[in-house]
């Protein structure tokens, strides 16, 4: 399946002197608050987000899975649903691998493939939270933080793996998700957990390669529902302050406890120069099981607007960050859903470049409390839609991505090709 130049155009052309209505009306109202609507419509084609080789099956819980058929059944497969993502949206090109779930059985032809689809190669992840098959040691009692050096060198050597698969692919970045923690209070010792922890990440760190980075994620629970040893963007900020200049913390937007302030956290981050990037995602309870902007848009605001000033401050191009969705869950269709996901992350982002940030800063400076809630509210409440899609439209992308993979009936040609039940390697 591939979608055609032709196909995006001629259905863009249907609904083109709708769109400028509406672009126009927007543009004047931007115009008189001395809004520059081109360059945020630069801003928004120059961002792209990856998408994780993980979130295009439908993901299951522990209590069952409803697969969606069609799915992506090899590595080669998740590239091109990729790419179909991609061909849409023109915002999401590149893809994060999973090892050992998207083990690329040749480098070259698998990047050529990219290649022909436009796509890179975005951060590898290591995966020491399941046991692999003819495994020698079990990673039950944690990986990189174990007590048993055999099973923290098995873990260390993952990762060194990971790394070269990475630099066959032309990624630049490792990812590391420990879920390394204990279930019950007694179980482990929170400092030998953590030392052994810093000596493994060490050896990962020293087999980088010079222009790589490596990122280091944070979650508070699960599996581990007592202690997590990396339980916090704190955790996660020492480790690569001991790391050295290479690491850098990862945010994922479901790995906080209930109500955290996510947005101080990431203007933190970003003062002390130490953010990676992102794994977006929702939830109403924790992790990543919603859409992006599906629960809370306007904490993703909030967010993007400290994005947007950390970037200014840092003078750090939006390219510069890892900008990734991570999210998985069982009812809709994947693809769909994931460009849901990035709409909503652009939405944000636009909503972000329309606030005047000087006038925000007076009303900071002259503790105007109520002007400058109403400096943020303006921006988050404006319809910037047409902006999104004008972006989209101007990168040969889709008015409405959506609307047109339903019209092309994408899913039901996947299904041909692939099947009606389909399980996606790796889940
Ligand atoms: C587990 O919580 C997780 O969702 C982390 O967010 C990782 O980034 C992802 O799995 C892939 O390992
Ligand atoms: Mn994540
Ligand atoms: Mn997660």
């Amino acid at each position: 399946m591939k979608i055609d130049q032709y196909q995006i155009d001629q259905h863009n052309d249907s609904i083109l002197s709708r769109h400028n209505g509406q672009l126009n009306f927007l543009n004047e109202q931007l115009g008189e608050q001395d809004i520059n609507s081109n360059e945020i419509i630069n801003a928004l084609k120059a961002f792209q987000v990856a998408i994780p080789s993980w979130a295009l099956g439908t993901g299951g819980t522990r209590f069952g899975r409803f697969s969606g058929g069609g799915e992506p059944r090899s590595l080669e497969e998740k590239v091109e649903d990729v790419g179909l993502l991609h061909a849409l949206n023109r915002s999401s090109g590149s893809i994060s691998l999973h090892i050992p779930w998207d083990i690329p059985q040749q480098a070259e032809s698998i990047i050529s493939l990219a290649n022909s689809l436009d796509l890179k190669f975005d951060a590898v992840n290591s995966n020491t939270f399941q046991d692999q098959k003819d495994q020698a040691h079990s990673y039950k009692f944690g990986s990189l933080s174990h007590v048993d050096p055999a099973v923290r060198k098995q873990a260390v050597e993952h990762n060194i793996e990971v790394i070269r698969y990475g630099k066959d692919l032309g990624s630049k970045s490792l990812s590391i998700w420990l879920s390394d923690g204990s279930c019950f209070p007694g179980q482990s010792n929170f400092v030998r957990a953590f030392q052994n922890t810093l000596e493994s990440l060490q050896e990962i760190y020293a087999a980088l390669p010079a222009d790589w980075k490596v990122y280091v994620e944070y979650k508070a629970y699960e599996p581990n529902f007592y202690s997590t040893v990396i339980q916090d963007w704190g955790s996660s900020l020492l480790f690569c302050q001991k790391l050295g200049p290479k690491a850098d913390v990862l945010v994922d937007l479901g790995h906080h406890l209930p109500n955290a302030n996510i947005e101080q956290i990431v203007a933190t981050l970003m003062m002390e120069g130490r953010l990676a990037g992102f794994h977006f995602n929702d939830s109403k309870y924790g992790d990543d099981d919603l859409t992006v902007g599906s629960i809370r848009p306007y904490m993703l605001f909030l967010i993007f607007v400290e994005l947007v000033e950390g970037m200014k401050r840092a003078n750090r191009a939006a390219d510069t960050y890892a900008w990734m969705i991570d999210a998985s869950h069982n009812v809709k269709d994947p693809l769909e859903d994931l460009l849901q996901s990035v709409e909503a992350i652009l939405i944000s982002y636009a909503q972000a470049l329309l606030v005047d940030r000087n006038k925000l800063e007076q009303a900071r400076m002259q503790n105007d409390v109520v002007l400058a809630q109403q400096i943020l509210q303006n921006a988050f409440r404006t319809d910037v839609r047409p902006l999104v899609r004008e972006s989209m439209r101007m990168s040969g992308g889709s008015l409405d991505p959506i609307g047109l993979f339903r019209d092309l009936k994408v899913r039901n040609e996947l299904m041909n090709e692939r099947g009606r039940v389909t399980v996606a390697t790796g889940l």
